[in-house]
């Protein structure tokens, strides 16, 4: 098989089994037997074994079942994950040193250094070379199994690489962190949608671990560095130096740089080095640690009560400056969030001038009692976006004052609601002109139309100059309109006019992305571009459709299925077809005949010559759509062989039950 058909057969295979998962796992409904399960299964292990390029993190094969557990079960570590001993004083490392030198006279001691990151120490368990169980390090001596989740980490080899004589078994460890940007745009995300935020990426790392649906886990961006080992049979490292070696060589991500140091002085030279580098790092650096080189020394080194002499760490004061809350003022995001944002005395922290800082939501100021006058502690989590860690109380004088978040918008006057289960509160009018002008940016933004030149600038003033009402009224945009605004030349009207044609002609994906669907990332756009043909077939997509396609869950596929009910954001879809704006996939053809027009199926049991999805695909070519269980709506049920309960409800309701000859020449009769 070549690579493209063995792509064709991998995404049959993994679709086909996500079917069957949910039938099995949720619906307690299993339609094939396990024997049949598990030659697909199979099948697919071994084109991914073939095709190693293929594979996936969301693949069937990385998350057995895929669905929520109940909770984790413990794992005793086979040797216990020690913690490191902290210092905060260089003084310390010399003391260190000289305790080092005490305990093994006469010995050559060589240091390593390296990065302390701030994360999650995980164990990872491979025998015979496989990945077989991962865990978290819990009180050290017993953890949480997490090893589903951990599957889905790219970072994570499920097998070891075997340029090297695989052991029998080996335990690897390190830790599980979330990068700056990948902890930014979580955040966001999570306040757009009115979810409540993590305070920092080590705490969103960890909150991702601790899901119990490894589905969540995979859309997550963790990603894991290693340093260390438990138990190990069939292989040696004679030095640390070795083993990060050793761990690069089997397949795992080890640091970048690390620092190979004679004496203490070296050691404090590095750090200082290293404090440099600090903020150069994707993920959070929170020091540096110290480690003995010479393996053979560490039965001599010993332990302490939790944690072994031959290590200690080194941690930098965290980054946090003390100002000045001036005020509270409010901000309306593009899905109408109120975010509050602490107005700050300016101040310096990691090397940048603050003057403003997320606060997040009402339930933070809460939790952190901030007061309007207060003493702040700010930080810059994750390096990127400041926020507000704490409250300095013993600075209140008494005339701070207490924070209500407005009843109004504070941009259109309109009431705010709180919608149930989120912690946000919104303006739900969909002609603020904040949330427009939010749209407006994120539409023409890079991920999603690219209209080079609109920017935030000149957004607002187009929407303050009420040119722009809603996103569509880009495309009726004049030259003359646009030269109307200040500072707008003759060039840049002219160029930003043919940026804006040049954007009609976008993927399908990214139009789809544009239109700002709450929980519809650039990737969720692709699938949807991949699914259905054209913008028709996605509005008019039900519910069941929606939340049949593999990798779409419900609470995405309800936000679909409501974007396209509300009448506004159909009109608007209208406007941009009159505007000329590409509305049709790429991936999958337009349908190809309408003689199925309207008509809804539902599959059930096996069919002999199509896989389910292409039987799918078939209908929908056709124009038909495809409903994941029988109703009063449903036109035919097509039953293959061992068909399920769906027959017999069919029968029961008088549905028409097509026998799979008849349906494959309804579907390949032309006309
Ligand atoms: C880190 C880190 C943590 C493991 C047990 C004894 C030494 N957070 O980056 N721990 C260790 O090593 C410990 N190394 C690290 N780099």
């Amino acid at each position: 098989m070549n690579k493209n058909d063995a792509d064709r057969r991998i995404k049959q295979l993994r679709n086909e089994l996500e079917y069957h998962n949910e039938r099995y796992y949720t619906e307690h409904r299993p339609e094939i037997s396990d024997k049949v399960y598990d030659e697909l299964y199979s099948e697919l292990e071994k084109l991914e074994e073939q095709f190693p390029d293929l594979i996936s993190p969301d693949s069937p094969t990385r998350r057995v079942g895929g669905r929520p557990i109940e909770s984790f079960e413990d794992v005793r570590h086979a040797v216990p994950m020690m913690s490191l001993s902290n210092t905060y004083s260089k003084e310390e490392l010399r003391k260190y040193d000289i305790r080092i030198r005490k305990i093994v006279p006469n010995e050559r001691i060589r240091y390593i250094l390296e990065p302390k990151i701030d994360g999650v120490a995980v164990n990872l368990r491979y025998e015979r070379g496989k990945f077989v169980l991962g865990a978290t390090r819990g009180d050290g001596e017993t953890g949480d199994n997490i090893t589903e989740n951990l599957k889905t980490l790219r970072s994570i080899p499920l097998s070891l690489e075997v340029s090297a004589k695989i052991p029998d078994v080996m335990e690897v460890r390190g830790e599980v962190f979330m990068t700056g940007k990948g902890f930014a745009r979580l955040n966001q995300e999570r306040e757009e949608a009115g979810l409540s935020v993590f305070a920092n990426p080590r705490n969103a790392a960890a909150g991702s671990l601790k899901q119990l649906d490894s589905r969540i886990v995979a859309k997550r961006p963790l990603d894991a560095v290693f340093y260390s080992i438990g138990e190990l049979k069939g292989i040696e490292f004679e030095t640390h130096m070795n083993l990060l070696e050793g761990l690069e060589k089997f397949g795992f991500q080890t640091h970048d740089k690390v620092w190979i140091c004679d004496s203490i002085n070296e050691v404090l030279d590095a750090l200082d080095e290293l404090e440099e580098l600090r903020h150069d790092f994707s993920f959070e650096i929170d020091g540096g640690v110290v480690k003995v080189n010479e393996r053979s020394l560490y039965d001599r080194l010993g332990f302490t009560a939790k944690s072994p002499r031959w290590a200690i760490a080194y941690k930098y004061e965290p980054e946090q400056a003390e100002t000045t809350l001036k005020d509270i003022t409010i901000q309306v995001g593009r899905t109408g969030v109120l975010t509050p944002v602490a107005e700050l005395a300016p101040v310096k922290v990691a090397g940048s001038t603050i003057s403003r800082a997320t606060l997040h939501n009402d339930d933070e100021i809460r939790r952190k009692d901030i007061r309007i006058g207060d003493r702040v502690y700010v930080e810059k989590a994750g390096e990127v976006i400041p926020a507000v860690a704490g409250v300095n109380k013993d600075a209140r004088s008494g005339n701070e004052k207490p924070f209500k978040m407005p009843d109004k918008c504070p941009v259109c006057g309109e009431a705010v609601t709180r919608r149930e289960g989120e912690v946000a509160i919104r303006c739900e009018n969909l002609q603020c002109p904040a949330q427009i002008k939010q749209w407006l940016r994120y539409f023409a933004s890079r991920g999603a139309m690219d209209i080079e030149g609109m920017g935030s600038v000149l957004a607002d003033q187009l929407v303050d100059r009420n040119f722009i009402k809603d996103i569509s009224d880009i495309y009726t945009l004049s030259k003359q309109d646009v030269l109307q605004i200040e500072r707008m030349g003759e060039k840049s009207a002219q160029n930003l006019m043919q940026a804006i044609e040049n954007s009609k002609n976008r993927d399908f994906s990214r139009v789809i992305f544009a239109l700002g669907i709450p929980h519809v990332g650039s990737r969720t756009a692709r699938t949807l571009e991949e699914h259905f043909a054209d913008i028709d077939e996605l509005m008019n997509a039900g519910m069941e459709e929606l939340e049949n396609i593999p990798e779409i869950g419900g609470i995405m596929a309800r936000s679909i299925y409501n974007f396209f009910r509300d009448p506004r954001n159909r009109k608007i879809t209208e406007s941009l077809r009159r505007a000329g704006v590409n509305l049709e996939s790429k991936s999958r053809p337009a349908v190809k005949s309408s003689k199925l027009k309207g008509k809804v199926f539902v599959l059930t049991g096996t069919l002999k010559q199509l896989t389910r999805e292409s039987a799918a695909e078939k209908i929908r070519d056709c124009g038909g759509t495809v409903a994941s269980s029988v109703s009063g709506n449903t036109d035919y049920v097509v039953a293959g062989e061992k068909p399920g309960s769906k027959l017999d409800k069919a029968r029961k309701i008088g549905i028409e039950v097509l026998e799979e000859s008849r349906f494959m020449k309804m579907i390949s009769d032309s006309g």
